[in-house]
């Protein structure tokens, strides 16, 4: 018998019935950003975490997978499982044949062994994050040494961080040996005008980098909503003039992702099926569609598949 797990105080769960969302995703749909949490009483959570949150395993997320219209997925190993990767791996490794991929969470002295071993089951990055309420944030030498570690495998950076702290990360980003994919956005200020300096900041930085970019997250970045939830089909208003920018601007390297199982939201929790009509509102035409949610990722994830 484990020790009995406690959520953090306020923790909201998954949205357990999801609508059946209007827009049908085109056929080999990536979810290019979602997660697994345990459950614990199988793949324990770190010691070092800073939220505990509710059981959210592999076949909750195939489930929500299969009801979305979803062909593949990317697994996001989730902070709260510290660099301990055997819960996504595990739910990589379950997906299907070649329906998965994983994004690791890795400390620098990880052996080239480990890496192999983790590339063989899918894995094709590692994250780093930059969110104190999050991580211990790791010392730049130890990102580099990763980054390094991890360049010879094809793997790329994913990088979590809030746009305000971009102007001090950028030029350390900047160096780093891989590919970068950009999570949520790079976190903007929704209340600033999507055409300001410091979106503008933003996209001057992807187009020097070359980065990817997730469209993804507008509940986490919405300050007036509405929410998707109660049928809403038009949610999260004043995120969508990024989000369309990113599109519009970036078409062949952005991606999208559900995010599930939403960590560590305080104020709703979104229905997945209705985040999945969030979409056609930020990718306005079939081209923009195909591209965001089946050529890029399918290009980043899996070089030289079909669909
Ligand atoms: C996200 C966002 C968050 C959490 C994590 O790994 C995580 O714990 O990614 C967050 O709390 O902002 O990307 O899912």
């Amino acid at each position: 018998m484990g020790t009995p797990i406690t959520k953090t105080p306020g923790w909201l769960d998954w949205y357990p019935n999801p609508s059946v969302p209007g827009f049908v995703l085109p056929a080999g749909a990536v979810d290019a950003h979602c997660h697994v949490f345990g459950p614990a009483a199988e793949f324990p959570f770190a010691a070092e975490r800073k939220y505990t949150p509710c059981d959210a395993g592999k076949r909750q997320l195939f489930a929500l997978r299969d009801h979305l219209g979803v062909s593949r997925t990317v697994i996001v190993q989730a902070t709260c499982h510290g660099a301990d990767n055997s819960a996504m791996i595990d739910a990589v490794q379950s997906a299907g044949p070649d329906r998965a991929r994983g994004i690791a969470t890795v400390r620098p002295d990880v052996s080239d062994r480990e890496l192999q071993r983790m590339a063989d089951a899918g894995v094709r990055g590692v994250r780093f994050n930059f969110l104190k309420r999050l991580v211990n944030v790791a010392p730049k030498d130890d990102l580099e040494a990763i980054a390094r570690k991890v360049a010879p495998l094809g793997w790329h950076v994913v990088l979590y961080f809030e746009g305000a702290d971009l102007a001090d990360f950028e030029d350390f980003f900047s160096t780093l040996p891989t590919p970068l994919v950009i999570d949520h956005m790079g976190r903007p200020d929704v209340t600033r005008p999507a055409d300001g300096p410091e979106f503008d900041r933003f996209l001057r930085f992807v187009d020097r980098t070359g980065s990817w970019v997730k469209v993804s997250c507008p509940e986490r970045l919405s300050v007036t909503g509405p929410a998707a939830l109660d049928g809403e089909r038009h949610a999260y208003l004043d995120v969508i003039p990024f989000a369309q920018r990113v599109v519009e601007e970036f078409p062949d390297s952005v991606l999208w992702g559900t995010d599930w199982p939403h960590p560590n939201l305080s104020d709703h929790m979104p229905d997945d099926g209705l985040l999945v009509d969030y979409i056609r509102q930020v990718a306005t035409t079939a081209q923009q569609q195909e591209k965001l949610l089946v050529t890029n990722p399918m290009r980043l994830y899996w070089p030289g598949d079909t669909v």
